[in-house]
């Protein structure tokens, strides 16, 4: 035991990262956060019960193929897309949040809004992934310290609107490295401990591809020098497509390679569309991780 300390790297610290009631510890298993949109391109068809009724099973599918969070949200953040106005955001996520909050895995609710936070707290939400971090909006960390909630502090340069236009960086790993350490005195401030926190670099969130790729071979980087979880989606991004010239439907093998590389680097947990997928990838990295230590 005392050996495998000795040989711990800088990547594998023990840390804690509190969500409620919830405490996970790492080194441990990878956390696979499965994405459930609840969002208008899918009220096409059949509306939106049919809707609210599609993304149950999906939560239920999800957590039968090993998903250890469902990332619910109601607001497409994609490049250009139109803003939700906060009723319309409650509507389409506070049906589905109420019947899948008892299914056994934590909920973290995908919002910008301070007051959709809230109520998804209220409603048993355990996590907020707050794509909007960037924002100066006290409300929102305010509504994290109440409950005691974990947090996503995601990094993202403009807003959704404007982010993909001509993005620039001197130097975008020292760039987004600054924003956490201010973030985090920041939330320290409002009451969101260290221990509620972990950290994403928001690739596709104000970055051109190349971008994505310094972040994501920097993550060994963020976790020596911030010393907290962090959070990788890449699932299915466009990076991807522009680096494979493959369409969205055909990325499965790249989204899998970020995460074995997410994994071997240290990095906590994974935002993904293909849940089983994604786990086997996971415990066979993580298989060989174990090996190489002994
Ligand atoms: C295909 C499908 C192509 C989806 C692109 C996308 C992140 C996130 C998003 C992330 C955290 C997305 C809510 C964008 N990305 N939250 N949310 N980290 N923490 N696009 O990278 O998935 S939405």
């Amino acid at each position: 035991m005392r050996a495998f300390a000795d040989e711990m790297s800088e990547t594998q610290q023990r840390i804690k990262w509190r969500a409620r009631d919830r405490v996970w510890e790492f080194p441990g298993k990878t956390l696979v956060m499965g994405i459930l949109n609840v969002t208008p391109d899918s009220f096409a068809d059949g509306g939106r019960y049919a809707t609210q009724e599609a993304a149950i099973r999906r939560a239920e599918e999800m957590i039968e193929e090993g998903a250890d969070i469902i990332d619910l949200g109601g607001e497409s953040t994609r490049p250009n897309s139109a803003p939700v106005s906060e009723e319309e955001e409650l509507r389409r996520v506070m049906p589905v949040l109420e019947r899948i909050v008892g299914l056994g895995a934590p909920i973290s609710i995908d919002t910008r809004k301070p007051a959709v936070a809230r109520r998804a707290l209220e409603a048993g939400a355990a996590i907020v992934n707050d794509v909007g971090a960037n924002r100066e909006d006290e409300a929102m960390w305010e509504a994290v310290a109440e409950h005691g909630a974990g947090y996503i502090c995601m990094h993202m340069k403009g807003d959704p609107q404007t982010m993909q236009k001509n993005p620039r960086y001197e130097d975008v790993v020292a760039e987004v490295s600054r924003f956490f350490e201010e973030r985090m005195e920041k939330l320290a401030a409002a009451g969101v401990g260290p221990e509620q926190t972990a950290l994403d670099v928001g690739v596709g969130f104000g970055k051109t591809p190349r971008h994505n790729f310094q972040l994501l071979a920097a993550q060994n980087h963020f976790i020596k020098r911030h010393n907290r979880p962090l959070v990788v989606g890449a699932s299915r991004k466009s990076f991807l497509g522009w680096l494979l010239n493959a369409p969205v439907e055909e990325r499965l093998a790249g989204s899998l390679a970020c995460v074995c590389w997410a994994v071997w680097s240290g990095s906590r947990i994974v935002r993904v569309h293909d849940v089983q997928a994604t786990c086997h990838a996971a415990r066979v990295i993580e298989a060989l991780m174990r090996e190489q230590r002994r």
